[in-house]
């Protein structure tokens, strides 16, 4: 059951698309304060009470203990005293003695606080007047249930062609036509699948948007065919920021036609960005939004059919105002004089300039002939950014699926595209973040996600791009990207190359079962990456365990997420069959009874267990998404009676024209096929090697 909350008079985000009638009355299990500004909502946890949900943000899988704030930001620093990434995911579900799903629809800032400030109280901030709230409930108390109900309301996922489930490298920059040829050659040379590559924001000029620079890139529409020729698709980023620039096309047309976000007084609200001054299209207005969205027409036209758009929290280094403020002050100190009071007023002022509270509060947007303060709706800017790009791919090229991402979101942006999760580091403990935040984003709707692979701050290491690699071959967005001024990142690059190209080669063996179960997901709101804890809901042990995920129906996978390590522990909820491959056609099996164990996964391996009487197909592999998608499949399986694999695919390519979540599957392009097995158990427990299947 889903029950709607209307407060004060809520602006439309789009977030939730089903039509739900208002619910009379004042929202169950919270007790509602009003406060000076907005509202609270508090909640008293049972002792033994989840949380699960709130997608891009720090911490575990079970947000209990912290608090978390929705302020989409550009902070590369992932710590865990933060309080806010990227995204705002304003949905949870709370597991306990009551169990009940809520979405607090409001993209202003606004707080969750699970137990940070009081242990057992769960109370939550809206500063504002205008929103709307949902409380799903479901008869079975199933988090999952709640969670499909959700996904139900807020509409189908994006689905990217299957292309974007290749291996994709990326790297801020590669700055000329000449770097791509040679990052391409180096994987070609050694057999390594590669599908995408990204140009970063030197491929611009100036850092202009929708412009090329010709000296760095004089033959683009020819690099992009060449390389879709062989499989490869060129991806360029879009920042939200346009330049300042007398002549610039998009800067005057922008400028000229009313479509930038504007001060109080009414003129354009400039910011500091990579061009330098910018100013901020207004994609909550439909006609900017479109006109913005026509900045993707030409690249399209070149043959371009991904993009990744970035710092659009938006994110800004500083505003017009801001910065003349700092220069003055530190105008009125003297060096020679300077004592350590002055030094220290001194210091913070350029350090806290960036994406400041008072800048997000002194420009406006047009939304539907309202004007409105930016940050009442600050959250809903990389969101409809990306709506712009989705709505011009479908002007642009029609019935054909696009690669698009953010890095800023807000529910209702899932159906536009997929979310990568921003500057995090080398860093192991990284990794380990990346396999939390996972299942939390597809609670809320986000499945094309992915880290940059290997980290994107700070210098990698061979043995870390190797066990994150063993990871991200299950994610959705399969991308290694990393810094500039860090150590390249290429697998090339590494000792431990053989190993990881073999990682790969398992991922495209994987791939039709990884994207059968991405339609399953995306079509019947379940979840890609699950939680045990979803899987095994009465299982004490299972409720607790954040480093192990189910990866669709079958597979529960083990990624080692620490330095030198030769094999981990792990939880097994059920008798499983464990399979450790150590290619991409190498492997072992072994049959793990329930319980504790201590598996040993070498680093150049990867362990999975498939569920008793599941299976698990495995594609004929290959140096491609179109060559692993056809050509005879073997299913391996732990199969005690029988099983039975429903396997979903399409074309990989069209998009379903016009296709409404009510449509039939059918009608969305989608084929099912079977697998069915009945087996004896003695021969698989026996445990054998096996290879060349
Ligand atoms: O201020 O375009 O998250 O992936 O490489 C940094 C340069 C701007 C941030 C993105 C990152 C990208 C980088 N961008």
């Amino acid at each position: 059951m889903v029950f709607k909350y209307i407060f004060g008079e809520p602006i439309e985000t789009q977030a939730v698309v089903k039509p739900i009638e208002e619910t009379p009355g004042s929202l169950p299990y919270f007790t509602t304060v009003r406060k000076e500004e907005g509202y609270s909502f508090t909640f008293r946890m049972g002792d033994k009470d989840k949380i699960w949900g709130l997608g891009q943000q720090v911490r575990g899988i079970n947000k209990r203990g912290w608090l978390y704030r929705s302020n989409n930001t550009d902070d590369p620093e992932h710590t865990e005293g933060k309080h806010s990434l990227y995204g705002a995911h304003n949905f949870f579900v709370l597991k306990g003695e009551t169990t009940f799903g809520v979405f607090f629809d409001y993209p202003g800032a606004m707080t969750f606080d699970f137990g940070y400030g009081k242990k057992e109280e769960m109370v939550i901030t809206v500063p504002g007047e205008d929103f709307k709230v949902y409380i799903l409930t479901e008869d079975k108390n199933s988090a999952g249930e709640i969670v499909r109900e959700f996904r139900n309301i807020i509409g189908t996922s994006y689905i990217p062609p299957r292309w974007a489930f290749g291996y994709q490298q990326s790297r801020w920059s590669y700055g000329t036509e000449e770097e791509v040829y040679k990052v391409v050659k180096a994987h070609q040379d050694q057999g390594i699948p590669l599908e995408a590559v990204y140009l970063d924001i030197d491929y611009m000029e100036r850092y202009k948007d929708f412009t090329i620079d010709r000296q760095k890139f004089p033959h683009m529409e020819q690099l992009i065919r060449d390389l879709k020729e062989q499989h490869i698709h060129l991806v360029p980023i879009i920042d939200a920021g346009v330049k300042i620039e007398e002549g610039y096309d998009v800067y005057q047309e922008g400028r000229d036609k009313g479509y930038f976000v504007t001060k109080e007084d009414g003129s354009y609200f400039t910011a500091g960005v990579w061009p330098g001054l910018v100013h901020l299209p207004d994609v909550l207005n439909d006609k900017a939004r479109e006109w913005f969205g026509n900045g993707y027409q030409e690249l399209i036209q070149m043959g371009v059919e991904g993009f990744w758009n970035d710092m659009n929290e938006p994110a800004l280094f500083y505003s017009l105002e801001g910065l003349e403020a700092v220069l003055k002050k530190a105008e009125t100190i003297n060096a020679s004089q300077m004592d350590l009071n002055d030094f220290l007023e001194l210091q913070p002022l350029m350090n806290e300039i960036a994406n400041k509270k008072e800048d997000y509060e002194s420009f406006y947007h047009e939304m539907n002939g309202k004007r409105i303060r930016h940050d009442k709706v600050h959250n809903l800017y990389g969101y409809f950014m990306t709506k712009a790009a989705a709505e011009a791919m479908d002007r642009f090229a029609k019935g054909k699926r696009m690669l698009l991402f953010s890095r800023s979101s807000y529910i209702g942006m899932h159906r536009y595209g997929g979310i990568w999760t921003g500057d995090n580091k080398s860093w192991w403990s990284h990794l380990l973040l990346n396999i939390k935040m996972m299942p939390s984003l597809n609670m809320c709707g986000f499945l094309y996600c992915g880290a940059d692979i290997g980290g994107f701050g700070d210098d990698a290491t061979g043995d870390l791009l190797l066990r994150w690699l063993e990871f991200a071959l299950f994610a959705p967005l399969m991308r290694n990207h990393s810094a500039l001024g860090t150590r390249r990142q290429e697998i090339t690059r590494f000792d431990q190359m053989e190993a990881m190209k073999e990682m790969i080669a398992l991922r495209y063996r994987l791939l039709p079962y990884l994207y059968s179960e991405y339609l399953k997901a995306a079509y019947t709101g379940g979840l890609y990456f699950k939680p045990l804890a979803f899987v095994y809901e009465d299982d004490a042990m299972a409720q607790e365990v954040e480093d192990q995920l189910f990866v669709g129906e079958s597979i529960m996978i083990l990624p080692v997420y620490e330095q030198n390590r030769s094999g981990r522990w792990a939880y097994l909820p059920e008798r499983m069959l464990l399979v450790i491959f150590s290619t991409a056609r190498e492997y072992t099996e072994k049959v793990l009874e329930k319980g504790s164990h201590y598996i040993p996964i070498e680093e150049h391996q990867v362990a999975l267990c498939i569920r008793e009487n599941h299976l698990l197909p495995l594609g004929p592999g290959g140096q491609n998404t179109e060559e692993a998608s056809k050509g005879d499949m073997k299913v391996l399986g732990f199969v005690t009676r029988e099983a039975e694999y429903e396997w979903w695919t399409d074309d990989g390519v069209t998009k379903a024209e016009g296709a409404t979540d009510e449509d039939s599957l059918e009608a969305k392009g989608v084929r099912k096929g079977k697998f069915t097995v009945e087996k004896d158990l003695k021969k698989r427990q026996e445990g054998k090697k096996e290879s060349g299947i």
